[in-house]
């Protein structure tokens, strides 16, 4: 087995059959009159992964015979979702799986609900890389995905009288099917200490680190499968470890909590996601997760996957390492620390190598998401890292000096090292400086990365930027998330949309036939039909039938604008009650909100419990019954994700334009054939040009007038006094209406609407309404509605994250597929 071909589980229903009872008897230890949920559970997900690892061991001893250059994708958040319907679908076991527990008197789906999804990421920065590993594998692409095995994934949100409550997501606790430990592999990291310089025995300075504190890293893989291909690549996630477990002198005087004090020490590294999305904690152990895990992956690609023998010389045409945004950065100033002080290399060598072995993903475009880490907690956690990058700075600076002669204002901006507030680290600045080339995730975010975030450094190096569009795997999201749209899909065109989301384009005839357009909303009203029960036994939720299901499920971010939506809802409302709109005109509409707030971010956790608020009051109105209705279940997640976006009729995207990056669930939606109401923001525009105006509700300022607006000064309270509907909703919430009469209770976010408002609610606010009205219109024709569905979902196959890495590897990475 170790070095032969490897063969696969019989693809049968016996073979299955006899695959599981074996995992149920020998894996779990139970017979299956006697075996639990969980037990069947993890057996079925052992059986599934003993079909995979047939695959993997095959990939990697291919690759190995032929090796080529790869990617190493860094990556702090990998947001998977659950794994076994995915697993069983790119092996195509999924019917043969059904049968074979039916022959042994289990509900497939049962067990399906029985798995708890590794929340091991945020928001769309995790879910992205989650959906780049897909594609890589479904292409065939050399590549080893990097990351932190969190033993705590995403907080599990509850809402306790409408306020938000985190929970521990211990997300390991019923046992992990889909990971292979290696604790024998381990990977010393060292943190603290000094630095030193001695004289070798040829004469030459060098320096040593003399670590303060050791930690181990241990690999655990994970299998990603791709698409019906026999590939199966890896995604290999860290775990940190105590270099000794504790000391038996201390417990054995009696003091347990002392004797393991040095174990939890290390151990918390991958204890804990930082749960924030756009916004950096300058935490310590923050800084120790992102160095942790780069220092383990390149240790492990160098002195794992490479031969003995390497040649650093040669690193740049055997690996690319992706920066993930700036979270592995520090995998830069590692990288040249290995390469001078354990091979050897003079720093100028060690440069050149370096610039070409890493490029950079940015995701963001707000200020305060732009990491930085202080001088002082470098030099004192990681200090000969600390000297490198002075050293980068030094040949860096002199080469825009070089460029830009007498310009000390441009070195100063640009320098890796700020001055304001604190001398910290620009890690941003230290990513485009040593990397090939550096992307942002839409046409207009890179356009303002090239433009405004980083512009000085495209000024110098114009070649270096370039954008890759966001895309999401096709597989997750469509064929697997809405089974009802697939069968319909591929009944009509075949099925080789699923790995070929371009062919999606011909739909684009049937839009005009009748017969497929009833078909399509039949799709829709049983997508309905299955959200409603998952949100009933999930949540509790009684959604109405037969409304407008208009959803907006994102992270809580005063930029993505949930209170333009909340603020939308009471206008209606208002509208209603004041008697000064007829309620038998209004288009019945349930909104669905699903956001998670940042444990420490205050007004996204008041926006929460404003929400939670108008819900509870509009949803026992009896005035608007039948009319509106506000969903807002915990906990919104990949899993909740799947159920609901395929039943959507309206999707949600009215960030302020110049603020959301790219967005992907944007890309998700309009795949399942809802339609956008959106700003020209992040992908939205690139989603808007594809669709075409008709089929899009656009609203709102673009960035130029956003800027213009911003640079006039703007207020908020000009809007507030001058529009009447706006001024009576606001006014209807400050009230107390919502909240028991208790005005306090809502004015952090009134407070700051009025007098602050930094992401123009308020003066988006009329076009918004505006768009909604049509939006009304528009779905009082359901055969015009339904058109414009199916041309949404038709014309967006090029947000297929298939797409985007062909566009990594075309303008990034220049890697070879399938050999
Ligand atoms: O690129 C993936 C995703 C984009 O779609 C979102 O627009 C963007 O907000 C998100 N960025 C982050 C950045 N966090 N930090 N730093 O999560 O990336």
């Amino acid at each position: 087995l170790a070095s032969g071909p490897v063969s696969t589980p019989p693809h049968t229903v016996d073979g299955f059959v006899k695959e599981f009872l074996r995992e149920l008897n020998y894996g779990q230890g139970v017979p299956l009159s006697r075996s639990s949920l969980n037990d069947q559970y993890l057996a079925l997900a052992r059986t599934v992964r003993g079909y995979l690892t047939a695959r993997w061991l095959q990939t990697a001893t291919r690759r190995r015979q032929k090796p080529h250059k790869m990617v190493g994708y860094l990556s702090a958040e990998y947001l998977l979702g659950r794994q076994l319907d995915n697993a069983l679908l790119a092996t195509d076991l999924t019917a043969i799986a059904d049968e074979a527990l039916k022959q042994c008197g289990i509900d497939l789906d049962a067990l399906r609900q029985a798995e708890i999804e590794p929340g091991l990421g945020n928001g769309g920065l995790g879910r992205l890389a989650a959906c780049f590993i897909d594609s890589l594998a479904t292409m065939d692409a050399p590549c080893v995905g990097y990351g932190l095995r969190y033993e705590y994934g995403i907080f599990k949100q509850t809402f306790v009288d409408g306020r938000q409550v985190e929970v521990p997501d211990n997300w390991l606790s019923m046992g992990g099917p889909w990971e292979i430990p290696h604790p024998e592999m381990e990977v010393p990291v060292h943190f603290g200490g000094h630095t030193e310089r001695y004289v070798g025995e040829d004469g030459r300075e060098r320096t040593r680190w003399i670590s303060g504190w050791d930690v181990l890293g241990i690999r655990y893989n994970y299998m990603v499968p791709g698409y019906q291909n026999g590939v199966v690549n890896t995604l290999r996630l860290w775990r940190a470890r105590a270099t000794r477990a504790f000391d038996l002198h201390i417990f054995n005087a009696g003091d347990y909590a002392e004797a393991v004090r040095s174990q939890t020490f290390a151990e918390n590294i991958s204890k804990v996601l930082y749960p924030e999305d756009s916004t950096p904690q300058g935490k310590e152990l923050r800084l120790q997760q992102q160095y942790f895990f780069v220092a383990c992956s390149i240790y492990d690609f160098l002195k794992h996957t490479q031969p003995t023998d390497l040649d650093v010389r040669d690193l740049p045409e055997r690996i690319i390492f992706q920066l993930n945004d700036t979270h592995p950065v520090i995998g830069i100033p590692e990288l040249m620390r290995l390469l001078m002080d354990d091979y050897d290399l003079p720093f100028d060598e060690a440069w050149a190598i370096t610039r070409q072995c890493f490029a950079y993903t940015c995701h963001t475009l707000l200020p305060e998401a732009l990491e930085v880490w202080s001088v002082s907690l470098m030099e004192r956690l990681l200090p000969r890292h600390m000297e490198i990058i002075y050293m980068i700075n030094e040949v860096f600076l002199e080469e825009v000096r070089e460029a830009f002669p007498g310009d000390e204002l441009r070195v100063r901006r640009m320098s890796i090292i700020g001055d304001h507030p604190e001398r910290s680290v620009r890690m941003a600045h230290l990513a485009t400086v040593a990397s090939v080339k550096v992307n942002g995730v839409a046409e207009l975010h890179s356009q303002l990365l090239r433009d405004k975030v980083l512009s000085d450094f495209s000024e110098m190096w114009p070649e270096k930027f370039t954008n890759v569009t966001n895309g999401v795997t096709p597989r997750r999201f469509v064929r697997q998330s809405n089974p009802n749209l697939s069968k319909l899909i591929t009944d009509t065109i075949g099925v080789g949309w699923v790995a070929n989301l371009d062919r999606l384009r011909e739909l684009e005839v049937y839009a005009e036939d009748e017969e497929f357009r009833a078909k399509f909303r039949e799709v829709k009203a049983l997508n309905k039909e299955r959200i409603t029960a998952v949100l009933k036994r999930r949540d509790g939720i009684e959604l109405p039938q037969g409304h407008l299901l208009d959803v907006m499920v994102k992270r809580l971010h005063e930029y993505k604008r949930q209170t333009l939506k909340l603020l939308h809802m009471v206008t209606l409302y208002e509208g209603i009650i004041s008697g000064e709109v007829d309620a038998a005109t209004v288009t019945p509409r349930t909104v669905v909100f699903g956001a998670k707030a940042a444990p420490g971010y205050r007004m996204a956790k008041e926006t929460i419990f404003l929400i939670n608020s108008v819900a509870k009051v509009i949803n026992n109105d009896p005035r608007v019954e039948g009319k509106l209705f506000i969903a807002f279940p915990a906990n919104y997640n990949v899993t909740l994700a799947e159920r609901l976006i395929p039943a959507a009729d309206l999707s949600e995207q009215i960030s302020l334009a110049g603020k959301e990056a790219s967005g992907t669930g944007n890309m998700k939606f309009a795949l399942n054939g809802a339609l956008t109401i959106g700003t020209d923001d992040g992908a939205n525009v690139e989603i808007r040009q594809l669709v075409g105006d008709d089929n899009f509700f656009l609203f709102g300022m673009d960035e130029p007038a956003v800027a213009e607006l911003q640079a006039k000064g703007y207020q908020p309270t000009a809007y507030y006094e001058s529009n009447e509907r706006l001024r009576r909703a606001i006014n209807l919430i400050d009230s107390g209406h919502f909240t028991d009469g208790n005005r306090e209770a809502v004015s952090t976010v009134i407070g700051d609407l009025l007098y602050n408002d930094r992401f123009l609610v308020l003066a988006d606010y009329q076009s918004y309404i505006d768009a909604q009205a049509k939006v009304e219109a528009a779905y009082a024709d359901q055969e015009a509605w339904s058109r414009s569905a199916i041309l949404n979902v038709a014309r967006t196959g090029f947000f297929s994250s298939d797409r985007s890495m062909r566009d990594y590897i075309d303008r990034i990475w220049h890697i070879k597929t399938g050999s």
